[in-house]
């Protein structure tokens, strides 16, 4: 079995980071293994407040811990993190790798136009510091707009836009890019999955509805099904697939996550 370490938050309440990426990446199959950057009682997406103990100064004595226990991981997959965390995670993923270890960095930092609650403008230059060398990169809209300095738009974006932002993407110094929340018609919403040399794109049938966490959901699915040995188009159709499900298997008055746990039984199947 394939182990893959995940570096992000634990929100304890709020189904996404940590928590969401343990049950699904092990459902695909793969041994998850977790570094938590920070604790927050909650996530920041809605809710009114929330505590939150930051773990710089864990990151660096586990990293030592591990080289001395001569521990190392087949795959890295990154969420939501700080300034102070980037560092330490690229020296992480430096002495902690097997050989050939995968780098899936989705720069959770933003969504719908805006930073999160918490991140300064200069936030995304300092995330473009770890998409420098990720084997797959997996922003949103909103998220590869500010990484790549282009402008930020809530409208649709033309074919040659959604290309021109994949290609300043791979500039970055990413491998392939899973450029999400790419639409060309308004009933469909989809992904742009890109090598550096062709782009593909899957599409799903759009669903109306404002969702939490999805982005966590894909990124975990993703990163499970390509330690799987999917290709990225296959990945990423699979992650599309399993929010699909996890939405509409949401109840209408249950604003702050998707209800993924319904999902996890046709993950188990696909990959048995
Ligand atoms: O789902 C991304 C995410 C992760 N972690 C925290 C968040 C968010 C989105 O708001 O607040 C703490």
């Amino acid at each position: 079995m394939k182990r893959l370490l995940t570096i992000q938050d634990i929100s304890c309440v709020g189904q996404c980071s940590t928590t969401v990426a343990l049950p699904l990446v092990s459902a695909c199959g793969v041994e998850c293994a977790i570094l938590p950057s920070s604790v927050l009682s909650n996530h920041t997406g809605g809710f009114k407040s929330w505590t939150f103990a930051d773990l710089t100064a864990e990151l660096g004595k586990v990293e030592a811990k591990w080289c001395e226990l001569g521990i190392k991981f087949d795959a890295f997959y990154t969420g939501y993190v700080s300034e102070s965390h980037i560092d330490p995670i690229l020296s992480i993923m430096d002495s902690c790798a097997n050989p050939g270890a995968l780098r899936i960095v989705d720069p959770a930092m933003a969504d719908n136009g805006r930073l999160y609650a918490g991140f300064g403008d200069d936030f995304p230059s300092k995330m473009a510091r770890l998409c420098n060398g990720a084997d797959y990169l997996l922003p949103n809209l909103t998220e590869a707009a500010l990484l790549t300095d282009s402008e930020v738009k809530l409208s649709c974006y033309s074919r040659s836009e959604i290309e021109e932002l994949v290609a300043k993407l791979h500039a970055l110094g990413a491998k392939n890019v899973i450029l999400t929340g790419v639409s060309y018609c308004a009933d469909e919403l989809g992904s742009a999955i890109s090598d550096g040399t062709k782009i593909e794109y899957d599409f799903n049938p759009r669903i109306d509805r404002m969702s939490h966490g999805t982005g966590d959901v894909f990124a975990s699915v993703f990163a499970g099904a390509i330690m799987r040995g999917r290709s990225a188009l296959d990945s990423a159709a699979l992650a599309a697939d399993v929010v699909c499900e996890a939405i509409k298997a949401t109840a209408a008055d249950h604003w702050y996550g998707v209800s993924f746990e319904k999902a996890l039984p046709r993950l188990v199947k696909a990959f048995e």
